[in-house]
């Protein structure tokens, strides 16, 4: 049985290439930098968006149209699966993403809800034998049923974080037996609507007490996922306690959950933020955090998650400087948290999302390893700082100053020498290479 007959595999052909079913930039095996892209871009299919969807909005019903409408519950669920390895093969993913409910209808109980996940997990793990798609993570959706409307580990009900509890205990199992890389933490519901029904602390306390439940379980079961924490400023709730990179780093630091958390940083979680996708890059990344990506992006005019496909080349140029910078994303990849508009609701348009956004990470790879190669920007940034490496500059650095012996350097000063910021300059010469590949 094929689901997606209308496309065999997707191959690169080239820029001037007029194959929609055709990588134009994408050149899994091209190296860049003395590594293939596949391996630098790690790409990952969210099963989410992808088989579980439906396009539906708070305005209207689903639009798309799948193979797999016709059926239901856990039939429904195994038809999913194997369009899945079929498009994971055509679209040459190496790695997918998925919530525990994305694979498997919940039963009425936990016990039936966990033995639906078992008989798709088995399945899974059967079509990862023969395929080359592995999986990037897997996380607990502790946020769609309505018993998690205040919150899972920072519900205001204890039976609520006991469920919670359990579908990471069992998110954990799931993810050990399809030999994860990562596990996601996205805080779904964890924040608050108003602080006067809200006990702020408690909340936090019991969250971080869930996370250092998971951290002890994972390594009882010698499941060694690097864990990540995605951070949301709002949606679905008015403030989420993860809000930005910052934030959540501070909640890590106080809770003594440091160094056991990387962050998994999506595009349109960081514009929510008030940030660029690159800021919250940059952020994680001085600190060792950057772990993985959720590729996608927003629209600035509208102030929710709409979880678009990346086509941004700015964008993704930025963010892959960044990456690039930190090495690459280690166990992390680029996991496509994005859907294709209410109005795609083809089959089709599913393999022209994934090329489009394939591609426009390709090129902001290609491009940002220039500028890395060329040190055009580095040299900016070197220049911009050099009072920082003589005298009193280099006193002030290896903190062997006083303001004692600043205010003597000071007074003598009548005339500081300031640089342009070259901001326009900067501009013109990032455009000249967005053009040049
Ligand atoms: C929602 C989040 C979610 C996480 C996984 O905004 O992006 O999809 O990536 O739970
Ligand atoms: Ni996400
Ligand atoms: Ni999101």
């Amino acid at each position: 049985m094929s689901y997606f007959d209308q496309v065999s595999k997707v191959t690169y052909e080239g820029r001037e290439s007029n194959n929609p079913y055709a990588f134009k930039f994408y050149n899994p095996e091209e190296k860049i930098g003395g590594k293939t892209m596949e391996d630098i871009l790690r790409y990952g299919v969210a099963y989410w968006h992808t088989f579980t969807g439906d396009g539906s909005d708070p305005f209207g019903a689903g639009t798309a149209k799948r193979p797999w409408d016709h059926l239901t519950g856990m039939d429904q669920a195994k038809a999913r699966v194997e369009a899945a390895f079929e498009f994971f093969e055509k679209i040459d993913a190496p790695f997918f993403c998925f919530h525990d409910i994305d694979i498997a209808p919940e039963g009425t109980t936990m016990r039936e809800t966990n033995k639906n996940l078992d008989e798709i997990t088995a399945m899974i793990q059967s079509y990862m034998k023969t395929s080359k798609t592995k999986l990037l993570w897997n996380t607990a959706n502790n946020f769609t049923n309505p018993r998690f409307t205040h919150g899972a580990g920072t519900s205001s009900h204890a039976d609520v974080y006991a469920i919670a509890a359990a579908k990471i205990k069992k998110g954990l199992e799931i993810g050990k037996e399809l030999g994860a890389e990562n596990y996601v933490f996205w805080g779904g519901r964890e924040g608050y609507e108003t602080l006067l029904n809200t006990n702020m602390k408690l909340e936090l306390d019991n969250l971080a007490r869930l996370y250092h439940m998971a951290i002890d379980y994972a390594r009882e079961i010698g499941f060694d996922a690097q864990f990540l924490i995605e951070p949301k400023p709002k949606e679905p709730t008015t403030h989420q306690y993860d809000f930005d990179v910052a934030t959540a780093t501070s909640f890590l630091y106080q809770y003594g959950l440091q160094d056991h958390f990387k962050f998994n940083i999506e595009a349109n979680h960081a514009t929510l933020a008030g940030h660029s996708f690159e800021h919250e890059l940059r952020t994680a990344r001085e600190s060792g955090m950057l772990g993985s990506v959720d590729a996608n992006q927003g629209d600035l005019l509208l102030g929710w998650d709409t979880d678009e496909f990346p086509t941004d080349l700015y964008a993704t140029t930025l963010a892959m400087y960044e990456i690039l910078k930190n090495g690459g994303l280690g166990r992390g990849g680029l996991n496509f948290d994005a859907k294709v508009r209410r109005g795609s609701f083809e089959t089709d348009d599913l393999f022209h999302a994934h090329i489009a956004g394939m591609d426009a990470f390709a090129v902001g790879l290609k491009v940002a390893q220039k500028m890395i190669d060329d040190k055009f920007f580095e040299s900016i940034v070197d220049k911009r700082y050099e009072t920082f490496t003589t005298g009193i500059g280099e006193k002030i650095v290896s903190g062997k100053t006083s303001l004692k012996e600043l205010e003597a350097h000071a007074l003598d000063i009548d005339n500081v020498d300031l640089q342009s910021g070259q901001l326009e300059k900067i501009k013109a010469r990032m455009n000249q290479y967005l053009l040049s590949v």
